[in-house]
């Protein structure tokens, strides 16, 4: 099991209680936008085909959204992450065949835009260790099913 501080879950929470409704849109976008393999998962999200698109599009703002919901749930159980995770790590192994490399790749999106809008007094390197140790909990569940 995963052993938080106190001081680690208080930088959790400061981050996740400041990041805003529009952390999963402008980080989903960001991530198709900077790792452009990406959008193979998402033939149904309709235009795609530029930076401009990728930000304009409402399935991608939508289920940015969806995802930050995941992130809700392994928030509201911090200490057991790993089962909170399990069907979602079947769902995107089994049902949606996503390599897990890309799990790294949307979360260090999402820190990016938390340490934009944060900005440096918040998002100081003793709220980051705690924010990266947290994402890479989650990543770590999210591939978990994968065989
Ligand atoms: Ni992901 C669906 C959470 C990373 C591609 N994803 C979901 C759902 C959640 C979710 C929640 C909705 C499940 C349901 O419908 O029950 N995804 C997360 C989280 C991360 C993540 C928390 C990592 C931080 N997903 C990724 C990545 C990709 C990805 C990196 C591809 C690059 N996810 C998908 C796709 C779907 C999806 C595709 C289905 C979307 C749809 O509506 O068809």
């Amino acid at each position: 099991m995963v052993e938080w501080s106190d001081a680690e879950r208080s930088a959790i929470a400061t981050v996740w209680g400041k990041l805003g409704d529009d952390a999963g849109p402008v980080s989903l976008a960001r991530c198709l936008i900077v790792y452009p393999w990406t959008h193979r998962y998402f033939s149904t999200f309709g235009n795609l085909s530029s930076p401009a698109a990728i930000m304009g599009n409402p399935k991608v703002a939508a289920h940015g959204r969806t995802v930050m919901g995941g992130l809700e749930r392994a928030i509201k159980n911090m200490d057991n992450i790993k089962a909170t995770y399990t069907a979602l790590s079947v769902m995107h192994s089994e049902r949606l065949h996503v390599d897990p490399d890309n799990f790294k790749l949307l979360s260090d999106c999402i820190t990016v835009f938390a340490a934009m809008k944060l900005g440096p007094s918040v998002f100081n390197a003793d709220v980051q260790e705690a924010w990266q140790k947290f994402l890479s909990v989650v990543v770590s569940a999210l591939g978990r099913q994968y065989h």
